[in-house]
């Protein structure tokens, strides 16, 4: 059934993305989406990346959305928003233009897209709901998926605790373009969701936003615990949430304690082969380790509560771009079997 874009039962609200959707149960990318679609209104043109959100939101000529809604192909969501964005200009039109798009259609094959939309300075809101894999094709590894995640191609095993390389550093990438804004958030913090998005359509030109974005099907943790597991994320200083304009950080939301990773671990099956062995226990401290580092780069703790950091596991990267020698050798593996 059709409902108005502003229901009158709801009337706080805009329902831009409507229920009967298909998203799983506690799908963090549909509660991510609900929320900015909201904030921002029906009068914007969305422009969707393939992947989960455009796969459950319309389906078989159905949409759950009330607004205008263009579906992009995988790769060149920010391309078609430029498009976009300088035909409304030409025709002396301010409607706001947004992009939204997967970790996949963020961090791997959109990403040029999205750095020449940003170098081009399009008047555009791109915001990514990174849940750190391809989820929609079946929980493939992405380069937004962290350090020693199990995934279906980077599945633990004798030699291999997960996914061997680190989880992208986008906001710094995306940063490095001295573009107004750019953000990280998660479902966890609205009111600091809702700041950000309000302050991202204020400003004229490129903006980004993050948004962390837990998936119970590719995280493997209980559905009813994607908020939780989505504050632990913070909380534990893996996921910091930071403003920066014009390349420079301009915020932090600083943490009042720091949690150990294992809380933010424990509930997630990706990370259930790295408890219990010692090779998984190595995987652990090296995950503690870039929370601690983290931390200390965005300044998130006072001096004095900041923990014992294990920096020389910092700089045993090399090879690939993995953490080689945090990998387990066949000696390890087989004094630990
Ligand atoms: C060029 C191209 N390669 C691969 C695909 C198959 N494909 C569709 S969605 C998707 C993954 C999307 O992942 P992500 O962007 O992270 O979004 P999510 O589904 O996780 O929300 C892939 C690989 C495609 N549609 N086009
Ligand atoms: S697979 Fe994950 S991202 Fe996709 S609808 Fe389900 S919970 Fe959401």
């Amino acid at each position: 059934m059709k409902t108005n874009a502003m229901d009158k039962r709801d009337a706080f609200r805009h329902n831009v993305l409507t229920s009967g959707h298909r998203a799983c149960s506690g799908c963090g990318e549909a509660m991510a989406a609900r929320m900015v679609s909201d904030l921002i209104g029906p009068d914007a043109i969305y422009i969707n990346a393939t992947g989960c959100l455009q796969v459950f939101t319309t389906h078989n000529q159905q949409s759950a959305w009330q607004a205008p809604w263009i579906h992009s192909v995988f790769a060149n969501a920010a391309a078609v928003a430029s498009g976009v964005e300088a035909a409304l200009r030409a025709k002396g039109k301010g409607t706001p233009v947004v992009v939204q798009a997967g970790d996949g259609g963020t961090f791997d094959i959109g990403l040029q897209c999205l750095s020449g939309m940003i170098e081009r300075g399009h008047d555009v809101l791109f915001v990514c709901y990174d849940n750190e894999a391809y989820m929609n094709t079946g929980v493939q590894r992405s380069s937004s998926t962290p350090h020693a995640v199990r995934t279906t191609t980077s599945p633990p095993g004798r030699l291999s605790q997960g996914k061997h390389h680190l989880k992208k550093d986008v906001i710094s990438i995306i940063a490095a373009h001295h573009m107004p804004y750019a953000a990280t958030a998660t479902i966890a913090y609205f009111p600091d969701l809702k700041a950000k998005v309000e302050k991202a359509m204020r400003i004229k030109g490129p903006r980004f936003l993050q948004i962390l974005s837990p998936c119970p099907l590719g995280w493997a943790h209980d559905s009813a615990l994607s908020v939780t597991v989505s504050r632990l994320a913070v909380e534990t200083g893996l996921f910091p949430l930071v403003e920066l304009e014009h390349g420079e950080l301009t915020g932090v939301m600083r943490l009042a304690e720091q949690k150990p990773v294992e809380e933010y671990l424990r509930p997630q099956g990706r990370f259930k082969h790295l408890f219990g062995s010692k090779t998984g226990a190595v995987e652990l401290r090296h995950l503690q380790a870039l929370a601690d580092a983290r931390i200390r780069h965005y300044d998130l703790l006072d001096a004095d509560t900041q923990w014992d950091t294990e920096r020389a596991m910092q700089s045993a990267r090399h090879g690939r771009g993995g953490y080689a020698s945090s990998m387990p050798t066949s000696e390890a593996v087989k004094n630990d079997a």
